[in-house]
């Protein structure tokens, strides 16, 4: 096992760096360009140490080395970390030194996969590692901790092991099929299945919350050329980052920007106007649009009230009856041109506003930190990823069809398959199944020097 090594804390000018040594010779490399008050093999684990960094006697740095002997570090291994100061020189050449006494540079999440291969922590908590690295909220961030922690894959971990229970008791009933003895109690092995589904669907439907929290909560601004979308983006944004002009089919491409409201993280999509065109271009914008608001968690329909208003609403019905299971907001614009904002429209629950002047811009952010806020789940014990949705909804198929098959009384040789099946994805989740593969797509994600 090599010894690697990285910078763990951010490249770039900062008062103090942090690089990371780990491996089976972190201590013997670091004794050689290390020159402290204390030896690193008289000291025990989790001292720090001060003294000079040397590179063939020459002084680097003043440095603190923390020392965390294994198996109580990080990884698993002996492990280091060199206090110094910031900035791009030092941190370098410190790296480069170790490298010249033997260490090897880390690759991406090396630090979490060793770890994780240690049996220090399962993937779950790897995987929040990234999460809490990459929070754009501090709800996603303690959510990411509170994954961290662990404890979540105990749960997991038992479901795993009476799926394999339970798929070897069936398989056992097998072998002795002439004799008629049943070994599977048919109660053991509904409960369990019944246990894992709810467990999965729970999950599963935690999914978009987990991705608001992770991504930031997707608003797409849509309505006809011309209504004040690009220049609602900017007063949101409080930034002039779209052009505004009074020609319709301004906006072409979509534009999106992040900004926060309160502590959730807004993805804010600016989108071309919605009309009939005969320009090649405006009309491909006009079809990412549609992909818009699919995608987004929350589509703004933004309505002029003083120019055509009926084929506004026309449009608005139509998109909201084609995309029944999205949510919208209705929002009338260009209020400051209508005496006494004296527009009202009680068919729909909709604000006015002026996105120019700007006026009620913080009656709206309000309005829209509601909807988001109610789709986040505060609670949760995960942030489920990409990955593990599709494991669990594997999963999931695997267990209903399980379910149907007892049910069916179908033999035990197929509903054996269907728990296994079941078991090797829930197992797949947690790393009690796990692959070279598998690692490094997920490991490959981190940042060097996690
Ligand atoms: N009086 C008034 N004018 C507005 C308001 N909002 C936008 N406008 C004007 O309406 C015109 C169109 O604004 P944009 O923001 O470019 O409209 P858009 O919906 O992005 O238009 P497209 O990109 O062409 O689809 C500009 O002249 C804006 O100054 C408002 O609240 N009040
Ligand atoms: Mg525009």
């Amino acid at each position: 096992m090599k010894t690697i090594v990285a910078q763990a804390t951010a490249i770039g000018i900062s008062g103090l760096a942090v690089i990371r040594v780990s491996g089976p010779q972190s201590f013997e490399i670091v004794s050689k360009v290390f020159n402290g008050n204390k030896k690193i093999s008289e000291v025990n684990s989790h001292t720090i140490l001060y003294g000079n960094f040397i590179d063939n006697e020459n002084i680097i740095d003043d440095v603190t080395i923390s020392i965390f002997k294994s198996p109580h570090s990080y990884t698993g291994e002996d492990v280091i970390e060199i206090g110094c100061h910031g900035g791009k020189v030092i941190t370098l050449k410190i790296i480069d030194t170790l490298i010249c006494n033997g260490c090897v540079l880390a690759g991406p999440g090396e630090f979490t996969q060793r770890a994780f291969v240690n049996g220090r922590i399962d993937l779950v908590q790897a995987e929040a590692v990234v999460d809490l690295i990459h929070s754009t909220s501090l709800t996603g961030a303690i959510t990411a901790s509170r994954q961290l922690r662990g404890g979540f894959t105990k749960h997991l971990n038992k479901l795993y092991d009476n799926l394999v229970k339970i798929a070897s008791l069936l398989e056992l009933e097998l072998d002795f099929a002439e004799d008629a003895i049943d070994i599977a109690n048919k109660d053991e092995i509904n409960n369990t299945l019944l246990e894992t589904k709810l467990l999965c669907s729970k999950l599963i439907a935690s999914y978009k919350s987990a991705t608001i929290l992770r991504d930031g909560f997707y608003v797409a601004i849509v309505g006809l050329p011309n209504s004040g979308k690009s220049t609602l983006f900017n007063a949101l944004l409080n930034k002039t980052r779209a052009i505004v002009s009074d020609i319709p089919g301004t906006t072409r491409d979509y534009i999106e920007d992040g900004m926060f409201i309160n502590n959730v993280a807004i993805k804010l999509i600016d989108t071309a106007g919605l009309r009939k065109t005969s320009d090649y271009v405006e009309a491909e914008g006009i079809k990412l649009v549609y992909d818009k608001i699919s995608e987004a968690n929350l589509v703004v329909f933004l309505r002029d009230i003083t120019e055509n208003t009926e084929q506004s609403l026309k449009l608005y019905n139509n998109i909201k009856e084609k995309y029944n299971d999205q949510t919208f907001l209705l929002v009338n614009n260009k209020s400051d041109l209508i005496k006494n904002s004296s527009f009202h429209d009680n068919n729909h629950n909709c604000i006015n506003i002026s996105a120019k002047n700007p006026t009620d811009i913080e009656k709206l952010k309000s309005v829209i930190w509601d909807i988001a806020n109610n789709c986040v789940d505060k609670d949760e014990d995960i942030l489920l990823n990409q990955r593990q949705f599709i494991l669990l909804s594997n999963v999931l198929q695997a267990v209903n069809s399980a379910i149907d098959g007892l049910e069916k009384n179908m033999s035990n040789e197929f509903i054996a398959i269907d728990i296994k099946n079941a078991a090797e994805n829930l197992g797949a989740v947690s790393g009690r199944q796990w692959n070279e593969e598998v690692l490094n797509s997920i490991f490959s994600k981190f940042c060097i020097g996690k």
